[in-house]
Parts: C-alpha cells; structure tokens; sequence
C-alpha cells in the first residue's frame, strides 16, 4: 500500500506545483520549491495522513489535499534547516541542497513558498469545516508551539550539556509535532470519532520518538549514500542527542520500546491498522 499512496502522492505534488510558465519573472522560485519537494524524500509524513483517513473509515483520495500540505511544510522545514545560518548541510534526498544550487536568499524564498502554499492546499479540501480543523492543526504543530519550538531548542542548545528532558522537548518539537499533525489530518479528514484522534495521538508520539532516536543512530551508524545525507553531523556540531547520552544499543532499546507502544495504540481504532503496524515496525529499523 505505501507504493499506492506514493504514487498518489508524487502525482498530486506535482498537480499542486507545477512548472512555471515560459517566461514568468519569478519562475526561479518555483524551480527552487519543486527542486526540493519533487525531489526524492520517503513520504512518510504524507503516508500517514492517508493511511489515518483509510483506518478511519475515509476515503484516502479525499485526503490528499492534506497529504501534500504536510509534505509541504515538512519540505520547507528541511529547505531552512540546512540553510548556513541553521545546521548549514550541503546535501539533502542524495542531492546538493537547495540553498547549494539556487543560493541562500532563494532557498529562503523556496521555503516561505512552500509553508504558505501548503495552506493553499489544506484550505483545497472538499469540506470546509475539515479543511479550517486542518488548517488549524497544521498551523499550530508546525509554528512555535511544534516544529518551530523545537528548532529552536536544537539551535539553542548546541555545544551545550542536554539532559534527557530537554532532549525530549526538542524531539518532540522537531520532529514529533509534524508527524502529529500528519496523524491528526488523516482522523480529521475521515471525520474520524474522538477516540481515533486519541489513538493517533499515542501512535504519533511514539513512532515520532522513534524515528528520531533512529535518526540519531543512523547518524551515527548510518551509510551517507543511503541516506542521502551527510552523516556524523551532531558530533561535528557538539550537538547532543540519543545516541551521545545512551549509546547506540540502549538507543535502538528504546526506538523498539516505543514502536511497541505505537502498534498498542492502534488496537483502540475502529478499522484495520494492519499498514500502520507494519509502517512503524519498518521504521525502527530503516536505513535510510
Ligand atoms: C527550520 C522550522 C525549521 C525546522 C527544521 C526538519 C527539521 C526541523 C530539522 C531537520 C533535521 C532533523 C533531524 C529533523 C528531525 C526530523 C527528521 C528526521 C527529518 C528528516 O525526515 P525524513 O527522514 O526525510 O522523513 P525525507 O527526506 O525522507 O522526507
């Protein structure tokens, strides 16, 4: 199923953001925006936005929308984060970095572009009612409360001792925000019950967690070509994370501790959770 939905996925990306017309003064930015969005990336976050709206009873389609909202904000976070004034990285998805082909005040552009055009997106859903519930969600996991916030501990707290509480607010921040917010869109897309939202609540802390401690570990175990980026950074950058304050064996303990949570969640939904299950136990040992 993860094959459908990326197919449905690359194809409704690229009916969002198309090519710029011949001729169009500002075409530069949106080259900049589709070089990184259309470019690779495991469509993760997008994944499970439809997958919540099948388990809960919507018709995926429908949610796609949604699905291209979260990948455009996910795209735009990752568009900035490698920008020289944050984590300055030259490659990104097995390619040179957006601010490394169009320059920084492109890259910039590209970024601003693509967190407001993903709001064009969200507002596209059929239903009104969902698609402000959406907005609304999107808005709040991405921004300073979510995503923003969590940056902002990441930069902050550079060269500096972190324990494992702070470390826990800036994971939950950076990264489990948005695979919240994923989550969430697909119940709300479904105009699934308020237990589902509940269960996706759990299931998104959990394999959000995960996926960062298995972030950690692949920075430091991981292959650079499989990955498609560089590795070794949060050492090089005195940053502290997972594997720096546990060791990677303890590390991967935990990345299974919480996938043994995420799948539990899934027991409180009404339909088949089966792919969710599945999507979380490939996680916990992803390589890429
Ligand atoms: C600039 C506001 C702002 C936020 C940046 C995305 C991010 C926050 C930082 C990037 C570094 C990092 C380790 C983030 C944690 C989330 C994460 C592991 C992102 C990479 O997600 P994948 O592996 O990437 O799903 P693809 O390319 O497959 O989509």
């Amino acid at each position: 199923m993860l094959d459908v939905y990326r197919e449905a996925i690359e194809e409704a990306l690229e009916l969002a953001l198309p090519a710029p017309e011949e001729g169009d003064p500002a075409a530069v930015v949106t080259e900049a925006m589709r070089y990184s969005l259309l470019g690779g990336g495991k469509r993760i976050r997008p994944a499970l936005v439809l997958a919540f709206c099948e388990l809960c009873g919507g018709s995926w389609r429908e949610a796609l929308p949604f699905a291209c909202a979260i990948e455009m904000v996910h795209t735009y976070s990752l568009i900035h984060d490698d920008l020289p004034c944050m984590d300055d990285d030259d490659m990104r998805r097995g390619r040179p970095t957006c601010h490394k082909v169009y320059g920084e005040a492109m890259a910039l552009l590209a970024g601003d572009g693509l967190l407001t055009k993903a709001f064009e997106c969200a507002a596209g859903f059929e239903d009104s009612r969902r698609a402000l519930a959406g907005i609304q969600r999107l808005a709040h996991n991405a921004g300073y409360a979510g995503m923003v916030g969590g940056q902002c501990i990441d930069l902050s707290s550079a060269g500096k001792d972190v324990d494992m509480e702070l470390l826990k607010a800036m994971d939950r921040g950076k990264t489990v925000a948005l695979i919240r917010a994923a989550c969430e869109l697909g119940v709300i897309a479904a105009d699934g019950s308020a237990e589902s939202l509940g269960s996706a609540w759990v299931y998104s802390e959990c394999v959000g967690m995960a996926f960062q401690i298995r972030d950690d570990i692949l920075d430091v175990t991981g292959d650079a070509k499989k990955l498609g980026k560089n590795t070794g950074v949060d050492s090089a950058r005195d940053k502290g994370n997972y594997v720096s304050l546990l060791g990677v064996e303890r590390a991967q303990e935990l990345v299974d501790m919480y996938t043994r949570k995420a799948l539990e969640a899934l027991d409180g939904c009404p339909g088949d959770g089966r792919f969710l299950k599945d999507l979380a136990m490939e996680l916990a040992g992803r390589e890429n």
